[in-house]
């Protein structure tokens, strides 16, 4: 009797295992899948065709706009500028048919994938180039997982804003799983005045974008407080970008080439993501706030309206910054003019401008703060979250009708 009890308690115990270990591997295959939400861009849907996920991406000119009053004809993939995200697993077989809508030859490469030499996209060595209105077919095994990207290999079109992140998600999950994950792809632009086309050959950036849009106009992130959030940065220009989050330390668990050991991981909250490279953050949300995100890089933290016309530029440009003050105090003051250096600092809120559900909530003013290569993580309590997420999707459902 007692040896039977105990071998239905064994039994039991066995059974109660294996339910445990089937529930995890279907939690981990889910998190395995945890999307990448890319703010202010899109994921590229694709169709399995014999096994295969095939993408299909339309190189072209794409009218955006950085900001409200800053129109740019730039050159993206399938109408954005950086292009969609590409988001496959490891193991996977993936096809891309792109299709060259540009008025010149262009090709894709798959910046960091282990893939044969003429589907990796070098043009010359790997494959001819791909003329205007032609097809490439691009196929390849996912062998290895990461923050990949792609990009035209042409230095001009790539100054043109050709660029789009492909996340591959490992096989076996990454470890501590993060609750969100979020995209973001780093550019820079030089837009004369009257001009809504950059300067592809410019050394000397006015224009800073997250995935093509400069602050106030980039849609923060939204997380719920006690969340693990994942932040994938990419960049691709001309500088590198020290990119810095207020009020929380992270962890860089990731680059371009995949997972980085645990061992090799320290606190810290700025990160240097240099020219090619991907650096993928991560950090336990554990503070209340709206917490800036932003390139550290003192230009960088600007939109400039004209290039070249700094604080120093003679006349006129005093006036124009005391119009655009919102009369905290007295710019034209004689008194103030005479000290070295005046004005060097504009203060515009546009709050008004900006009154989307993702922005709902923040301090009068919030605005006037952002600028250039910046963003918010706004890291909310359960309730707040849960309410600014209810307008979130009431505003999409408003906008699809
Ligand atoms: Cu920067």
């Amino acid at each position: 009797m007692v040896a039977n009890r105990r071998n239905f308690f064994a039994r039991a115990a066995a059974a109660g295992a294996g339910l445990i270990a089937a529930r995890k591997i279907r939690a981990q295959e889910n998190l395995a899948n945890l999307p990448v939400e890319v703010p202010d861009l899109a994921r590229l849907p694709h169709r399995v065709v014999d096994g295969v996920k095939e993408f299909r991406l339309v190189a072209e000119v794409v009218h955006s706009q950085f900001a409200p009053g800053r129109e740019v004809d730039a050159w993206g993939y399938n109408g954005t500028v950086p292009g969609p995200l590409i988001e496959v697993n490891e193991g996977d077989r993936v096809r891309v048919i792109l299709e060259n809508k540009l008025p010149e030859m262009t090709a894709l490469h798959w910046h960091g994938l282990e893939a044969p030499m003429e589907m990796e996209g070098s043009v010359g060595l790997g494959q001819d180039p791909v003329p205007p209105g032609g097809q490439y077919v691009y196929e390849f095994t996912m062998n290895q997982h990461g923050t990949l990207f792609y990009h035209s290999h042409f230095a001009m079109q790539e100054m043109m804003g050709q660029l789009g992140m492909l996340v591959v998600h490992p096989k076996t999950p990454y470890a501590p799983r993060v609750d969100r994950d979020f995209g973001i792809l780093i550019q820079e632009w030089a837009l004369m005045p009257n001009n809504n086309v950059p300067n592809s050959l410019a050394m000397e950036f006015n224009w800073l974008t997250f995935n093509g849009k400069s602050g106030p106009a980039t849609t923060p992130m939204l997380v719920k407080q006690g969340e693990r959030v994942r932040l994938r940065l990419v960049n691709l220009g001309m500088d590198h970008h020290p990119i810095h989050l207020h009020g929380n330390q992270f962890v860089v668990t990731g680059t371009e080439a995949g997972r980085k050991p645990q061992a090799l991981w320290f606190e810290e909250n700025t990160v240097l993501v240099g020219v090619g490279q991907a650096r993928n953050i991560e950090f336990d949300a554990k503070h209340i706030g709206d917490w800036m995100l932003h390139c550290h890089m003192p230009h960088h933290m600007m939109n400039q309206m004209v290039s070249m016309a700094g604080p120093m530029a003679p006349t006129g440009h005093a006036k124009a910054m005391s119009s655009s003050n919102i009369g905290l105090y007295p710019m034209d003051d004689p008194a103030k003019k005479t000290v070295p250096g005046y004005p060097q600092d504009m203060w515009m809120p546009m709050d008004d401008m900006f009154d989307k559900p993702e922005n709902f909530g923040l301090r009068k003013g919030w605005s006037g703060a952002m600028m250039g290569m910046m963003t918010i993580i706004r890291v909310l309590p359960p309730e707040r979250y849960d309410e600014i997420i209810a307008r979130v999707r009431t505003a999409g459902a408003n906008h699809a009708h």
